[in-house]
């Protein structure tokens, strides 16, 4: 995959430019004035969102898609670079500076997840493993540069209802007219 190193150089005024947007419970930050838009986020009700500057995109190293194991973006996680459709083989390996690193399998334990594409492409989230676009079901999805915390579970990972501890895999799109999460 090429990846582009112009975006870069857009961050500033895309901090700038960034607005909030807040609904009740789950918590999206996005620095892309293009992501920051108050879309309709009926799916998950009971979740905040939130725009703040890019570099607020927690933990996440440029150029990476990065998932947390609680709902906080210094928790544990695992910070993929690129496409990974089966998250059974994943583990949540990066302690972000405070010793959280755990041995968890990544797999319907994502809590939180951030995007950090340095080539503008969004991250979706699907409830099973290899997904097939167009015929798997979406947990959610991020716009670049945005990240989103307290994502609802129904307390049974895995089940296909909720959209924390559901994610079993993630394909990195272009950008789409999906409405995602930020
Ligand atoms: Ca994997
Ligand atoms: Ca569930």
């Amino acid at each position: 995959m090429t990846r582009s190193m112009g975006e870069t150089t857009t961050r500033w005024m895309a901090a700038v430019a960034a607005a909030i947007v807040l609904v009740t419970g789950l918590i999206v930050t996005a620095a892309s004035p293009a992501s920051a838009a108050g879309a309709d986020k009926a799916g998950f009700a009971g979740v905040s969102t939130t725009a703040v500057t890019a570099a607020a995109v927690g933990n996440c190293p440029r150029g990476y898609h990065c998932v947390y194991i609680l709902d906080s973006f210094s928790s544990a996680s695992h910070n993929y670079f690129n496409t990974d459709r089966d998250f059974s083989d994943d583990y949540f390996d990066r302690d972000n500076g405070n010793g959280a690193e755990s041995d968890s399998v990544v797999d319907n334990n994502v809590r939180s997840a951030a995007n950090s594409s340095s080539g503008g492409y969004e991250s979706h989230f699907f409830y099973g493993s290899n997904p097939v676009v167009g015929v798997s079901t979406l947990v959610f999805c991020l716009n670049p540069n945005t990240q989103a915390r307290g994502l609802w579970t129904d307390g049974t990972p895995g089940n296909g209802t909720g959209h924390g501890d559901e994610a079993s895999s993630l394909l990195l799109r272009g950008r789409t007219s999906i409405d995602c999460l930020g």
